[in-house]
């Protein structure tokens, strides 16, 4: 049987790349048929320091966001790690089975700790095991994420396969990453180089989902791009990576592709275009901002929803991980 399973860290505001690249796609993917499985990754968000109160409140409105992009949880699990025990519990024994050097081939971490790693926390290096964790504790077959997150999926299947092969058994599924839309790696609105990320420093460089018309269409109007004029097909935007940023974004936004937007825009310059653009953006992320400030005026409304995702998925992963325990030797008595 097929199952997805998905997260999304609680770390800060949700970003246009995080509902490109990520919660459009869970939507999407919900009337597949398919049993859907999101999940408010807060254990992960731990990994660098998060003020408590701040953490709470951040997890609310990520649920609220993804209830607001239209997850329904009546159809999809949706819940917060941490109130599954499954997590923490099979990240331990699957942090006995992965290995070292695979773990210092992650990018990410060696994007996220840069120079200072004597300094991190021994929870962002492990990351990627309780990632894996999430993923196998649910037999979850197939992983929608943005680019940035292939190769800890890859990590995934290469614990799935070491653990099956240690033990003689064919107990894990080995899931395979789901990378697929035009907005995949959606980058940063002040460095075509970088993705755009919740926890940039720059707020300039991001478009959260509770920015207001104002802020979005500011922006974007900031945003760094060369100056020439938009070409007539995206053949063109080679060289030019801010500028396919943006077109790229106008074209997940509206639906088009980007040889369409850039008939549209072709020998203009990027004051005629990024209003046209923040337009765009407004239509679209107006009407789910303004959905997730109603869920919010009920806090204890979202608590209640995502205790009730946990008591789901716990339902799903309890059975599985005593098994895990079982297979690798250990007294399963109660
Ligand atoms: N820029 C992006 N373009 C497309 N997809 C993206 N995703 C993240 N950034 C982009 C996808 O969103 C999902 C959730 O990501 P995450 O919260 O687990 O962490 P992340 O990938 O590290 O995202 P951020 O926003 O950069 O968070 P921080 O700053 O806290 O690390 C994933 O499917 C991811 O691919």
């Amino acid at each position: 049987t097929q199952r997805i399973f998905s997260g999304i860290q609680p770390s800060g505001h949700l970003t246009l790349g995080n509902y490109l690249g990520a919660l459009k796609r869970f939507v999407e993917r919900q009337d597949d048929g398919i049993e859907t499985v999101y999940c408010l990754v807060d254990m992960h968000a731990i990994t660098v320091w998060q003020a408590p109160e701040t953490l709470r409140q951040q997890t609310r409105e990520a649920a609220a966001a993804f209830m607001a992009a239209g997850i329904d949880p009546a159809r999809s699990i949706l819940f917060n790690q941490s109130q599954v025990p499954a997590h923490a519990e099979l990240a331990w024994l699957l942090n006995c089975v992965a290995r070292l050097g695979w773990m210092n081939r992650m990018t990410q971490f060696k994007d996220k700790a840069g120079k200072n790693s004597e300094n991190v926390s021994l929870g962002l290096y492990a990351y990627p095991a309780l990632m894996a964790a999430d993923i196998l504790a649910y037999h979850a077959t197939h992983i929608p994420v943005g680019e940035d997150q292939k190769q800890h999926v890859e990590l995934t299947r290469d614990i799935a396969a070491k653990f099956n092969h240690d033990y003689g058994v064919d107990f894990f599924p080995l899931p395979e990453p789901v990378i697929e839309g035009p907005a995949t790696r959606v980058m940063s609105l002040r460095d075509g180089s970088k993705k755009m990320s919740k926890s940039d420093p720059s707020d300039a460089s991001r478009i959260n989902l509770t920015d207001d018309a104002d802020t979005i269409a500011q922006k974007f109007r900031k945003a760094r791009t060369d100056a020439e004029p938009l070409p007539g097909s995206a053949e063109g935007l080679k060289d030019r990576p801010e500028a396919r940023n943006l077109v790229n974004i106008y074209a997940a936004l509206s639906g088009e592709t980007q040889d369409q937007v850039l008939s549209q825009f072709e020998g203009k310059g990027f004051g005629d275009f990024k209003p046209a653009l923040a337009d765009v953006a407004v239509s679209v992320l107006g009407p789910i901002s303004t959905r997730m400030g109603e869920y919010l005026a009920d806090p204890a409304e979202i608590d209640r929803i995502l205790g009730e995702g946990a008591g789901k998925a716990e339902a799903i992963s309890a059975p599985i991980v005593a098994k895990t325990r079982e297979i690798m030797g250990m007294i399963l008595s109660r």
